[in-house]
């Protein structure tokens, strides 16, 4: 047999090579294709037991507070309020924190009022103008038509549906700072944190941290607790003119926190005019902020549940997952 002419050969050998290299080539884009796959399935269990981990972290949280011994007192001191973290034996790490609604003014209490010789739209007034805002008699109007269940008011559908684009006032208790911002005359700036320039600025209050929206229909106003509530909290419930006996009822809970009200009213009898039937000694909401991480990513959990103070029981009133 005749030898093959040179250059065929040659073709055919560079062809046979250009198949191995091509066949190589998808090869490694199988692979590649595979690696990605199995990256991102590998991402996603990860994921689900971030889920999982996140869960179970904000429900310890529960517990912990559920466990509390005394319903009847809370401070800062006990239990459920300081951080809790934890290495988990999969690797994730998680972190959770209680924070009690009564340390702080419940939004939504306009939208109801109990025999307290001050009402709701009187704190709400005095806590804004305590934050700085000396022109409140509108927002704190609007604000109260937004939520309060009837539609007789300068703010209520009627107004709403004049703006553009329009919009209907819910006209039940608010859910999250994303319906609180909009209600006329609000902004989402009135709820970022305000740096404190002068210690002594008797308005240099700030409504993040003196107001809180704790999602549930009330009977009547959530307390605010003597234990935990701020300077600026309790400054708002007294009408800005109790100072000295704000800064007294401090300075007292610091040595010991108060277990009745009695005992705070008997210490601060120019407070117990003005406090009566808006503060307490214990807290019933609560707000669980929860987080697990691992392997470059994380998963969050932020719960609203109230406990029962007879009982304990606790009862989650709004769950939140996020990626944040
Ligand atoms: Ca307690
Ligand atoms: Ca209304």
């Amino acid at each position: 047999m005749p030898p093959p002419p040179p250059g065929r050969s040659g073709m055919a050998l560079i062809l046979a090579l250009a198949a191995i290299v091509l066949a190589g080539g998808v090869a490694l884009h199988l692979q590649a294709r595979g690696g990605a796959r199995a990256r991102a399935e590998q991402a996603e269990l990860v994921r689900e037991r971030l889920r999982v981990a996140v869960a179970e972290a904000a429900r310890e949280a529960m517990w912990v507070l559920a466990a509390d011994e005394n319903l009847a007192v809370d401070h800062l001191g006990e239990e459920w309020a300081l951080p809790m973290e934890t290495t988990r034996a999969d690797g994730l790490a998680t972190a959770a924190w209680v924070e009690d609604a009564g340390r702080f003014y419940n939004w939504n209490n306009l939208a109801v009022s109990n025999n307290a010789t001050r009402q709701p739209h009187d704190i709400v007034l005095d806590l804004m103008t305590f934050c700085g805002d000396f022109t409140p008699v509108e927002r704190v109007e609007a604000l109260q038509d937004y939520l309060d269940e009837d539609d007789e008011g300068h703010y209520e559908a009627a107004f709403y549906r004049r703006l553009d684009p329009p919009y209907d006032p819910p006209n039940r208790p608010l859910w999250a700072p994303e319906e609180w911002v909009r209600v006329y005359g609000l902004s989402r700036d009135m709820l970022r944190p305000r740096p404190k320039i002068d210690t002594a600025d008797l308005f240099g209050g700030d409504l993040a941290s003196a107001t809180v929206l704790v999602p549930t229909a009330l009977d009547e106003p959530i307390p605010v607790n003597v234990n935990t509530a701020s300077r600026e909290v309790l400054m708002g419930l007294t009408g800005l003119k109790q100072e000295a006996a704000v800064r007294h009822v401090l300075s007292l809970r610091q040595v010991q926190p108060f277990q009745t009200l009695g005992m705070m009213f008997m210490a601060s009898p120019e407070l117990a005019a003005a406090l009566e039937g808006a503060v307490g000694t214990s807290s019933e909401y609560f707000r669980i902020d929860a987080r697990a991480f691992g392997e470059g990513q994380q998963r969050t959990v932020m719960a609203w549940v109230r406990r029962d103070p007879s009982s304990g029981d606790i009862q989650i009133l709004q769950w939140v997952e996020g990626e944040g």
